[in-house]
């Protein structure tokens, strides 16, 4: 008989987002109500594709039923959309061959984490996104759970002392660093002088940022980057992961990007992106095409009007709920410039907070422990949701008084 990779073994539990999902069932079945449960937990978009963006998913695969507009595979991706990224996202900095085209932000960690291997040591943002550490421990970069964390992974505290942005000296050398600003769940949004400070000690120490910039069209300050590649020497040393789910409510269609520039070397000066390439390549056969076409549409300027008015909407609805936070004397961060609303619960267990939130209001959120150890006692809001079903739950969480 086969035997079990250790590696899954190794993983304390089941994955943050179906587990909320299940405790969400096994409460509607035991608490019967007419009061419908609203979600705030999962980030995941609720508003109809705007119709610019829709006619170009529906062209593209209009196309597909032609002779002349028939394609077939696309591995690194279509050349148009790679040439259109690089000039909307990076002053067209990069080349074709520096943007390769996925099938979303999520996918291509994963990958990543293949290329890299188990002989890695990964340092994350605590709290983070837990693709980061589950990824790293199903690979081997990470070992078993060891009460407050996993062996092998650095866990860089952001909190309120260090207003969210990590303490960087504890960085091992030649380690693997996952970054993410805006970050999911704090909602915090990196400076320009933290992310030259991360980029010099990446440099220092010949480290890799995997840069997750997938909330980066959320931010309205326009003095906070919106790339690594803003700042000067990430070339060196970073790799940043995109995604169109957020601001073009793909999360179902599914695309986003990678881009590995070339001046990236490993230790002995091969090369990371050829290496990416011969990846990507092999395990991958790229993004549909639809979903490609429905990009293009989405980077001509009525679509980048219509991802502004999408993130503005749910920017109106994470104001909402800031503002119903504060008026039941919830402290929380991020939401200006981020979906996600970090809510402190001074003292409180993150699960217990969760289940008093789903018990009395009727509205699931995600703990924030589930995000790493200094998540414990902070909630995170999502702001993905409908605009009535957003207002409902302000008014509900009025209940977390009594
Ligand atoms: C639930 C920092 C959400 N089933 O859609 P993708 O793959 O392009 O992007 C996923 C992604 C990448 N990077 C960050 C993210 O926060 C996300 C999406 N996170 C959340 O609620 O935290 C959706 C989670 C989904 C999942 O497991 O990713």
């Amino acid at each position: 008989m086969i035997v079990r990779n250790p590696n899954i073994a190794n993983l304390k539990a089941g994955y943050l987002f179906p587990e909320i999902s299940r405790r969400c069932r096994e409460f509607a079945a035991t608490h019967p109500s007419a009061v419908r449960i609203i979600s705030l937990g999962i980030g995941d978009t609720t508003e109809p594709i705007s119709l610019h963006i829709c006619d170009g998913l529906i062209n593209g695969a209009r196309r597909l039923g032609s002779i002349g507009g028939y394609s077939g595979y696309q591995d690194e991706g279509l050349l148009e959309l790679r040439e259109k990224i690089s000039e909307v996202f990076y002053e067209s900095k990069f080349g074709a061959d520096e943007i390769f085209i996925s099938d979303g932000a999520k996918c291509d960690i994963g990958r990543l984490q293949m290329l890299f291997g188990a002989g890695i040591e990964a340092v994350v943002q605590d709290p983070s996104y837990p693709v980061y550490v589950d990824g790293s421990v199903l690979t081997g970069a990470a070992g078993a759970w060891q009460g407050n964390g996993y062996h092998g992974v650095s866990y860089l505290p952001c909190i309120a002392e260090n207003d969210y942005f990590p303490d960087l000296s504890p960085i091992p050398e030649n380690s693997l660093i996952y970054f993410c600003s805006p970050n999911n769940p704090t909602g915090a949004v990196s400076t320009r002088e933290q992310l030259l400070k991360l980029v010099k000690t990446a440099l220092g120490k010949g480290c890799i940022i995997i840069f997750d910039a997938a909330y980066s069209e959320f931010i309205r300050d326009t003095s906070l980057p919106k790339s690594i590649f803003e700042i000067e020497g990430a070339e060196q040393c970073a790799i940043e992961i995109q995604s169109f789910s957020k601001p073009a409510g793909f999360t179902g269609v599914r695309l986003g990007w990678s881009v590995v520039p070339k001046t990236l070397k490993y230790a002995e000066g091969e090369s990371i992106n050829a290496d990416w390439a011969r990846l990507c390549g092999t395990i991958f056969n790229g993004a549909s095409n639809i979903a490609q076409a429905g990009a293009l549409a989405a980077l001509d300027p009525d679509g980048l009007k219509e991802m502004r008015r999408l993130t503005d909407f749910y920017l109106g609805n994470a104001y909402r709920i800031k503002n119903a936070l504060q008026n039941i004397g919830v402290s929380s961060v991020g939401g200006g410039d981020s979906p996600y609303i970090w809510a402190q619960f001074p003292g409180r267990d993150s699960w217990d907070v969760f289940t008093e939130i789903l018990e009395k209001c009727r509205i699931v959120t995600t703990p924030g422990v589930g995000f790493g150890p200094s998540g414990q006692s902070f909630i995170r809001f999502s702001s993905f949701g409908r605009r009535a079903d957003v207002e409902e739950a302000c008014m509900r969480l009025r209940d977390l008084r009594n």
